[in-house]
């Protein structure tokens, strides 16, 4: 009797859970010598292993990595792009921010739930080290697919400068007052981190592409010979399918596209995948193209190989496409954050990117930390030190004004939300003028939003999501010139929040302190003394 209540017990919570599981890695991350473009050069893998595995998973389960760093000369860590955290804020991954670095020889358990479908990637958020090759795709499935039945088979390309360099010293090179503002450029462009690019197709049949870019600058234009892509999804966000000839890929954006093999001739199609390395390719008298990749959809190997010419780049505008739900915009909006972005130089004459004239500075204690230890004080932006600090309560619709003063598109990426992208006009229209007339009713929703040269964006949010969000532009480079704001969500709702044994562990054996402000002062938090206000010349984030 007993046995048999304890069984049923069993069976009904495991139906209850039904479709709810729980996906395991094991990896250490490991040193690889690989040459994706010909040329060989150590790159960062996973189990001895490059390119990195893809994470799949079902929306609803618990994702857990279990992360062993065997690099023996360099601290590493993960974030997992696009995921939203939901009440696992110290499991988003960037070092000085929400964990320590996890130093050689240790490891750290990454454990989420993945609550949206879509298509994501995992990459290190430490020490510049995915444009070194600590990435992969993230991929989540849906069972309530609203394009389901519209597509055969699934495929995942992704696209990527490539740079023969490692971070470190092309980051040392660039953090010089001699270099300026210049960023590095890459050597080449991969896509799926050196593949061949031929994906097979067969006539009749609908393949669902999940393009993502791993790059570090450059953005990829892309466009397939006699095939329109009909993209149904923008970063994790579904939106209502909209035919496409072209496509600006920014770095750590995402587009499924659904892409039908034509029943017409008998030959193979060709896609070029175009590096944009001009500052905006739109506006630039005389944009280059000097890095293609030209890949194949391949009805038949036996039939012709040819390249695919396009003869000017007109990509469509992401800021146009619908919301697949027909969602309404967030509203009223009870906070504004301005944010002006400009390039500027600090005390050491190195150039910096600075938003509202501030580079981020990483401070001492992961800023996480200091939310979880102090107290009521934790909505004072004071406290945080030079992250340019922006707090949120748990209440509010938040719109991020974001006004890029630079020539260059820069892409933006939010971590913890799906915005909505509510106006993002063309380059050189200058700064956000306060009018609302030109807004979306129903905006597209996703993470990274390209922002024009000369020109804005305004981004809404809810926060419902109590955590330490950043919001960067994804150019890598620009990321460590300085170029985040740290977004402190519902702090109120995360005083006394506790962390996992493992992860103070790795604080502990980098004797960084994990209580109190920016520098560590418990006793009188509002005591700045020991905040870091220069940008350390040899720091690599
Ligand atoms: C760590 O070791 C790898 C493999 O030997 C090497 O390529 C890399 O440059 C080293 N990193 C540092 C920071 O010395
Ligand atoms: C959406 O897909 C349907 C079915 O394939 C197609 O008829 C329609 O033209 C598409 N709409 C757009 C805007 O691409
Ligand atoms: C394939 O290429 C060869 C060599 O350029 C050419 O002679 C032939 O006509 C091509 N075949 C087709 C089917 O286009
Ligand atoms: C790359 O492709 C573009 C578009 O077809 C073309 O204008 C450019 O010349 C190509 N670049 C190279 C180096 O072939
Ligand atoms: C805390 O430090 C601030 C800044 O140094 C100072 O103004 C304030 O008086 C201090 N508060 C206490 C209670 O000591
Ligand atoms: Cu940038």
């Amino acid at each position: 009797m007993l046995l048999s209540g304890v069984l049923s017990l069993t069976f009904l919570s495991l139906a209850s859970l039904a479709g709810a599981g729980t996906v395991t890695y094991n990896w250490d991350v490991t040193w690889v010598n690989a040459a994706p473009d010909g040329f060989s050069r150590p790159v960062i893998g996973i189990n001895n292993q490059w390119p990195c595995p893809k994470i799949e998973a079902t929306k609803g389960d618990i994702v857990v990595v279990n992360l062993n760093n065997k690099l023996g000369n360099e601290t590493t860590g993960l974030h997992f792009h696009g995921v939203n955290q939901i009440n696992s804020i110290e499991m988003d991954g960037p070092s000085a921010f929400t964990q320590c670095p996890v130093p050689p020889g240790s490891t750290i358990q990454y454990k989420f739930l993945v609550d949206a479908a879509g298509t994501y990637w995992y990459h290190s958020h430490n020490m510049g080290q995915y444009p070194d090759g600590l990435r992969g795709p993230l991929i989540v499935h849906d069972p309530q697919d609203p394009y389901q039945g519209k597509y055969d088979e699934e495929v995942i390309l992704t696209v990527s400068d490539w740079y023969h360099s490692q971070s470190i010293p092309i980051v040392q090179n660039m953090l010089t007052p001699a270099n300026g503002f210049r960023p590095p450029f890459p050597d080449t462009v991969i896509v799926n981190e050196g593949g061949d690019g031929q994906i097979n197709f067969v006539k009749g049949k609908t393949y669902r592409i999940r393009i993502i870019s791993f790059a570090a600058f450059a953005s990829a234009m892309l466009h397939f010979d006699s095939h329109a892509m009909n993209v149904i999804m923008n970063d994790g966000s579904y939106i209502k399918n909209n035919s496409a000839n072209q496509l600006r890929v920014a770095p750590a954006q995402r587009y499924d596209v659904l892409i039908s093999a034509i029943d017409r001739d008998r030959r193979n199609y060709p896609y070029l995948v175009a590096l944009d390395v001009n500052k905006d390719f739109a506006n630039d008298a005389a944009p280059v193209w000097p890095y293609n990749f030209t890949g194949q959809l391949v009805m038949d190997k036996k039939l012709n190989f040819t390249n695919d010419v396009v003869g000017a780049f007109r990509p469509q505008d992401d800021s146009n496409f619908a919301p697949y739900d027909d969602a309404s915009a967030f509203g009223p909006v009870t906070k504004t954050l301005t944010m002006n972005f400009n390039f500027c130089t600090d005390q050491n004459g190195i150039g910096r990117a600075c938003i509202n004239g501030q580079p981020n500075i990483p401070q001492k204690v992961p800023t996480l930390y200091t939310v979880a230890t102090t107290g009521n004080d934790n909505t004072n932006p004071i406290i945080y030190g030079a992250v340019n600090p922006f707090i949120v309560s748990a209440s509010d619709i938040v719109d991020i004004v974001i006004n890029n003063r630079d020539d260059a598109i820069h892409p933006f990426h939010l971590h913890g939300h799906q915005f909505q992208v509510m106006d993002r006009p063309r380059s050189g229209t200058g700064d956000y003028p306060g009018r609302t007339n030109g807004f979306a009713k129903k905006p597209p929703m996703r993470d990274v939003i390209s922002v024009n040269g000369r020109s804005y964006a305004v981004l809404r949010f809810k926060a419902d999501n109590p955590g330490v969000f950043l919001f960067h532009c994804h150019i890598e480079w620009h990321v460590e010139m300085g170029l985040t704001a740290t977004i402190i969500e519902a702090p109120e709702l995360l005083r006394g929040k506790t962390f996992p044994a493992d992860h103070l562990n790795n604080c502990k054996l980098l004797k960084i302190p994990i209580a109190g402000n920016a520098a560590g002062n418990t006793v009188n938090v509002t005591d700045t003394t020991g905040f870091i206000t220069v940008p350390d010349p040899n720091y690599i984030g």
